[in-house]
């Protein structure tokens, strides 16, 4: 369970605002280790296949059109419980349900301006790694905090 991953990805308000530091901070002091992370601006098909289960939904086009108007942070980050302990580091899918102390309940206030996106489940994480993300783009490595984050 260590070595659980979650794919996190500052959405392009968090980049316009100049909040990449802040969210990278977060997942770093927490102990979770970066293992792959790209700065660029995802084409809007890109952006349909990452919300495919939300086609359905009348925010769906606006959504794709927003998440590929400006550059994104797509990341990938490792360590115990990453999928549930990220969300509960990210807040409410809305902003105002999400208690300060969160990233989305510190930094943000409209549902879909909400910063930060982050996996629901192991399964969908999996599925977002492989959409973002070749496999030799994520790197192997021992971080040096390990013994110091783990018992
Ligand atoms: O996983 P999470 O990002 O918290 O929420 P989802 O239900 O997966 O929706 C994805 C994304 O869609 C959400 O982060 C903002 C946007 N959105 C919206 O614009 N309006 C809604 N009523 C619900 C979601
Ligand atoms: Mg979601």
């Amino acid at each position: 369970r260590n070595k659980e991953r979650s794919f996190i990805m500052i959405k392009p308000n968090g980049v316009q605002r100049g909040l990449i530091g802040e969210v990278i901070k977060r997942f770093e002091q927490k102990g979770y280790k970066l293992v792959a992370m790209k700065f660029m601006q995802a084409s809007e098909e890109h952006m349909q296949k990452h919300y495919t289960h939300l086609q359905s939904k009348a925010f769906y086009p606006g959504l794709c059109k927003y998440m590929s108007s400006s550059p994104v942070v797509p990341m990938v980050w490792e360590g115990l419980d990453v999928v549930r302990t990220g969300r509960v580091m990210l807040g409410e899918t809305n902003p105002g349900d999400s208690l300060p102390g969160t990233i989305r309940g510190d930094f943000c206030l409209h549902v879909g301006r909400n910063l930060v996106h982050g996996s629901d489940s192991i399964e969908n994480a999996n599925k977002e790694i492989a959409l973002w993300f070749r496999e030799d783009e994520i790197v192997t490595y021992t971080a040096g905090q390990y013994d110091w984050v783990y018992d």
